[in-house]
């Protein structure tokens, strides 16, 4: 049986990438909904209907687990997900907690990027307001960047012109921490240490979902202890081009281990 993992694009390929690492023996089944990405500018209504109409897909394949490998599509949608089916559903956070924590003895703050609606969302709010008790947390939407990524732009001049005139409005020398709070993001990581202060920390969630998928699936022996790994690709719109372009961009994630 396979562990699904779905986003929008390609983004969730690094949470899978991060799997893959830990779990090498497993089959893997990669679901990008390509017929409406990206979901991070689009309301909340036709987010939930989108998620709803890529698991009913996912679902027709054998699996045993699903990571909802987007921090957007969690945000709307993981609730009805979990009422629905009785497979462990994973999903996504923005990793504030592990940020804070780091900063705690520092008194330096923490950045928090993201897609605008995944910041906009009561989820986001409520996970900040119970854990941000010194109010060190700020955050940064980034509503260009899921797109950069799936047209695989990651040419060095442009995104650093890019990330600056983002980064503009902050003094980035009083954070100690960036939270990639979106699954594309980690894509950009050398590039973000590139124009980062040296010191500051860049984490983002996918070590604690798959954390989390091991803990689900190990009690009932759900784990495969031989074999060798396999990847299946799928997308909404069948365009075996882009399922070319999403293995490519994992072999990029690869090559950097
Ligand atoms: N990768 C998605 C996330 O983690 O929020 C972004 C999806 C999108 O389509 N904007």
């Amino acid at each position: 049986m396979k562990i699904a993992f779905f986003d929008s694009g390609m983004g969730g390929l690094t949470v899978l990438n991060e799997a893959m690492n830990q779990l090498p023996n497993e089959e893997f089944l990669y679901f990008a909904d390509t017929l409406h990405v990206p979901y991070g500018t689009k309301s909340k209504e036709e987010v939930s209907s989108f998620v709803k109409q890529s698991v009913e897909r996912i679902v027709k394949e054998d699996v045993k687990a699903l990571v909802i490998a987007c921090n957007t599509a969690t945000s709307i949608a993981v609730s009805d997900l979990r009422a629905y089916y009785d497979f462990p559903i994973i999903g996504m956070e923005p990793a504030v907690k592990p940020a804070i924590e780091m900063n705690r003895s520092t008194g330096k703050r923490v950045l928090v990027l993201a897609t605008p609606l995944t910041l906009k969302q009561t989820k986001y709010h409520e996970l900040v307001s119970r854990i941000d008790d010194q109010s060190i947390v700020d955050s940064l939407p980034l509503p260009e960047l899921v797109r950069y990524c799936e047209e695989l732009n990651f040419e060095d001049a442009t995104m650093i012109d890019y990330f600056k005139s983002k980064f503009a409005a902050f003094d980035i020398n009083l954070y100690g921490t960036v939270v990639l709070g979106c699954t594309h993001y980690p894509f950009y990581k050398e590039i973000l240490k590139k124009i980062l202060p040296e010191d500051i920390h860049i984490v983002d969630g996918s070590a604690g979902t798959v954390k989390r998928l091991i803990q689900l699936l190990s009690p009932s022996n759900q784990l495969k202890d031989s074999g060798e790994s396999t990847i299946k690709f799928m997308c909404s719109d069948d365009n075996q081009d882009y399922i070319e372009k999403m293995k490519f961009a994992l072999n990029l994630l690869q090559t950097k281990r």
